[in-house]
């Protein structure tokens, strides 16, 4: 009570963590699991899970909100800023988007901006190590857009001088999907929709 609104448009609060999966659960050996940053950087960059660990630990609380229609709120996210990966590959100035790869074969393209403000590489939630089912090693966390711009099993994060749809944005899904903007769906498939 008091508290400003914090659930976007169109969306119900649950308290239940729902399993979204296109293609299962994959199985990860980390001792051969790598983090790759390729495409246009200045520098190609592998890191292994102790390497990524290493670097400076954040903790960020953050909602979720899937876009069919259920949102979680409060949810405490341990990680590293993506920013801080991010700059050791050095981008080229014409990078402004990113693909991010999926151990499943998920995909999903993101803006660099977003990416470099809010976005998180997380290995914990609420206390606890990251689920099989909820991305373990390694999860994209991007609070201000829909569920399926944050990416389980992440591997690699591709940069792009042009924009390019991922998984869900092949099939209809928005290529920004800002909650608070509702991009649930691309205005071109809904056109053809009609
Ligand atoms: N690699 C991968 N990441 C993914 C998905 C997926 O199928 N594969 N589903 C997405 C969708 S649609 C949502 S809403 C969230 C759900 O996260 P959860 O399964 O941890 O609740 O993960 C997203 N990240
Ligand atoms: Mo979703």
């Amino acid at each position: 009570m008091g508290e400003p609104t914090r659930v976007p448009p169109r969306q119900r609060v649950v308290k239940t963590f729902p399993i979204m999966l296109s293609n299962g659960v994959p199985t990860v050996d980390i001792a051969h699991w790598r983090l790759r940053l390729f495409g246009a950087v200045e520098r190609e960059v592998e890191l292994t899970y102790d390497q990524l660990k290493a670097l400076p630990t954040v903790r960020q609380e953050a909602d979720f909100h899937c876009v069919t229609g259920w949102s979680r709120l409060g949810d405490m996210w341990e990680g590293v800023w993506v920013r801080e990966v991010v700059a050791l590959a050095q981008p080229i100035p014409d990078a402004r988007f990113v693909m991010v790869h999926c151990l499943d074969g998920y995909t999903t393209n993101l803006d660099v901006e977003v990416l470099l403000r809010e976005g998180m590489l997380t290995w914990a939630v609420n206390g606890q190590p990251l689920s099989p089912e909820h991305g373990y090693p390694l999860r994209l966390l991007v609070p201000s857009r829909y569920g399926w711009k944050s990416a389980k099993w992440v591997h690699a994060l591709e940069f792009m001088t042009e924009d390019k749809p991922g998984y869900w944005e092949e099939r209809g899904y928005h290529m920004r999907g800002d909650v608070w903007a509702e991009e649930r769906y691309r205005d071109d498939f809904v056109r053809r929709r009609r």
